[in-house]
Parts: structure tokens; sequence; C-alpha cells
């Protein structure tokens, strides 16, 4: 009974959403950002949230990849304001 009522809970939970951890700066074009992260950069848009304050921070990221491969951020939480 149990494990069958889990998985059903588990199956009608939404996708939860990818978090991206790591240090924010400028990207590219206007606009665009990644988080880079043990080495590895990632795009980074975000229409709700500001980004630009937070360059040279250490952020994580809630959201999720879109079709192009960006990371659009819905949600920032500031882990330090270096990126040391
Ligand atoms: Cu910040």
């Amino acid at each position: 009974m149990i494990p069958v009522l889990a998985a059903i809970m588990m199956a009608a939970a939404p996708a939860p959403a990818d978090t991206v951890s790591g240090c924010l700066a400028k990207g590219d074009k206007a606009g665009t950002y990644t988080i880079t992260s043990g080495g590895k950069a990632t795009n980074v848009m975000s229409k709700s949230v500001k980004l630009d304050g937070h360059v040279g921070h250490t952020v994580t990221l809630t959201g999720s990849m879109d079709k192009n491969g960006d990371f659009d951020a819905t949600k920032l939480a500031m882990k330090s304001a270096s990126c040391m």
C-alpha cells in the first residue's frame, strides 16, 4: 500500500526545477550571462530575475533549460558576493 501510494504521488508531482550553482558572469551578448561551476560554463538568461546585479557573485539559479540550451532562470539565491 505505502509503496504504491508513493509511486502515485511521485507521478503526480510536477517535474522538479533544475538548479545550477556557480559564478555568474556576463555573456557575449547583451542580456546574456554564464554561470560557471567546476570549469563548466552554462549560458543563462532570464526574463524575471535581475541577473545584472549579481555578476561576479556566486549564486544558485532555479529554472530550466530552454530549447536553445540556455538556462532560463526563474529564481536566484545569492550564496556569496564573490566567486572565490
Ligand atoms: Cu549577488
